[in-house]
């Protein structure tokens, strides 16, 4: 059953969503990172409190007229690995979409997440519509200006962690991974999932504040249950919250 209702998914992506699918229905839906949440949930309507912050308004008025309605949108056809060749600098965190134009803003107050740099973390990356695929999430180098238009040289070359197929729980993949060590302050996770069965790559820009590592000495005596907190958190649980109502419509 699910693998038959992913098939005709697929095939509607393929087929640019038929006129009829389109009367009324939600916006065109397939997924992006909400933990730690990145721009396009932040701004979008579900994003709560984060929707309402200054870099949202700016991002949703430079972005097409309703652009960020469709957060789980993020996707351009036929990459194929080839991200750095297509996606210009300045244009990751659109996915070079012009729609999208508003969340390349380089700003210093994106709504951002609070992690502990090193510490072990769930990823949690809302499907609207499930795909297979593999997630790929980049750091930022030291040195990161978010006030400066993203540029591919500013992420670190290898992925911190990458997960083919991972879990889909309560509406969202689900990775349990290990955050970037040697991390303070603002940086962005740059998160890629390449789809396997559908020809789209979507991409999502987090902002994130690290805090330091605990010490060797702290974690073994405190174990390792550090859960990350989010300075932003109304946002963030509406987000999950809102993880099991569907409004996939490919
Ligand atoms: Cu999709």
């Amino acid at each position: 059953m699910i693998r038959k209702a992913a098939l005709v998914g697929a095939a509607f992506c393929l087929a640019q969503v038929p006129l009829l699918y389109r009367v009324d229905g939600p916006a065109a839906a397939h997924g992006a990172l909400v933990s730690p949440v990145s721009r396009a949930a932040a701004c979008g309507p579900e994003g709560g409190k984060a929707a309402t912050s200054k870099a949202c308004a700016a991002a949703v008025a430079k972005s097409a007229p309703g652009a960020l309605r469709s957060w789980d949108e993020l996707r351009v056809p036929g990459v194929a690995g080839r991200d750095r060749e297509v996606i210009p600098d300045g244009k990751l965190c659109s996915g070079g979409l012009a729609r999208f134009a508003g969340l390349d803003l380089p700003r210093r107050d994106w709504p951002a997440t609070t992690l502990r740099s090193g510490a072990a973390y769930t990823f949690r990356y809302r499907a609207t519509i499930p795909h297979t695929g593999t997630f790929r999430m980049y750091v930022t180098k030291d040195g990161y200006d978010p006030a400066r238009p993203l540029t591919w040289s500013a992420l670190e070359k290898k992925p911190f962690l990458q997960v083919t197929d991972p879990k889909l729980t309560a509406g969202s993949y689900t990775m349990k991974g290990r955050l970037p060590s040697g991390k303070t302050g603002r940086h962005l996770i740059y998160t890629i999932w390449r789809n396997s069965s559908t020809p789209d790559t979507y991409y999502s820009c987090s902002d994130v504040v690290f805090t330091a590592e605990r010490s060797a000495a702290a974690v073994a005596l405190v174990g390792n249950s550090s859960m990350p907190s989010t300075s932003s958190s109304s946002s963030r649980s509406r987000v999950s919250a809102s993880a099991g109502v569907s409004t996939s419509s490919c």
